[in-house]
């Protein structure tokens, strides 16, 4: 997969270079590049922003790095999706993760300041599909950590790219079995720590008995936690059980 990134804070990014995803870089399974807007901006100060036509607060991003931007990094004819991060978007959620980790090429526009000039979508949008997305519901300095988020996301989707690929299926909100569930609690050794015993029933060798336990307390959690998930959840007799214990 190719990921190429356009921001005016390229330093943000860093962090690609670490841990799996650093690994499957090196490896050469996920390609990043990352690009300085300001490199297309072509007055002495290197403009990105100006004032809102229509008045009110703050900056706007300029449409003409942008456009000159996008022409570069994306050459027609093209594969690639364009990705757009802003909180007036449409949710990310781990189905659009899934959808994104089967792309060839993913691109992401940086916003700052309150936005993006609206005609570089549209112009975008003619040569591109055109994802304007949010990571949710609170209001970021602009879309670089947002970026960082759904590169994580999407990433550890990828063949080779996470270390065992069941740990994907077991996820909150993996598509099929956890889809509209919240994972529960998990253990590890030593068997009592601080005068807490580990649940007997994670140490039964019961592998039935452990995956009734697993799903009742994803059910509880999901309940206490996110109570407008549950619904979206098919449930049987045993599931309804453990939900009114
Ligand atoms: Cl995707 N961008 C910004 N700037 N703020 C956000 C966001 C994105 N998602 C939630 N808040």
């Amino acid at each position: 997969m190719r990921l190429d990134i356009v921001t005016i804070f390229p330093e943000y990014f860093a962090p690609l270079d670490v841990s799996l995803l650093g690994k499957a870089r090196r490896r050469g399974d996920v390609d990043v590049h990352v690009h300085d807007l300001r490199g297309w901006a072509h007055d002495r100060h290197r403009t990105v922003d100006d004032t809102p036509y229509g008045g009110g607060p703050g900056m706007v991003m300029k449409p003409e790095p942008w456009g000159e931007a996008l022409d570069a990094v994306v050459p027609p004819p093209s594969s690639a999706r364009l990705v757009v991060p802003t909180p007036s978007g449409r949710p990310f959620t781990q189905e659009l993760a899934v959808e994104y980790a089967a792309e060839p090429w993913l691109v992401f526009a940086c916003g700052r300041y309150e936005g993006i000039d609206a005609r570089v979508i549209e112009d975008a949008r003619e040569r591109m599909p055109v994802d304007e997305v949010s990571i949710g519901d609170y209001v970021l300095a602009g879309g670089e950590v947002a970026v960082l988020v759904i590169v994580e996301a999407v990433s550890r989707l990828l063949p080779g790219v996470l270390g065992n690929a069941d740990s994907v299926t077991d996820d909150s909100f993996a598509p099929g079995r956890m889809e509209a569930l919240l994972e529960g609690p998990v253990y590890t050794k030593p068997a009592t720590w601080r005068g807490r015993d580990v649940p007997d029933v994670l140490m039964s060798g019961n592998h039935g008995a452990i995956a009734r336990w697993r799903r009742d307390q994803a059910l509880r959690r999901t309940a206490a936690r996110r109570p407008e998930l549950i619904g979206r959840n098919p449930l049987d007799e045993a599931d309804r059980r453990a939900l009114a214990e």
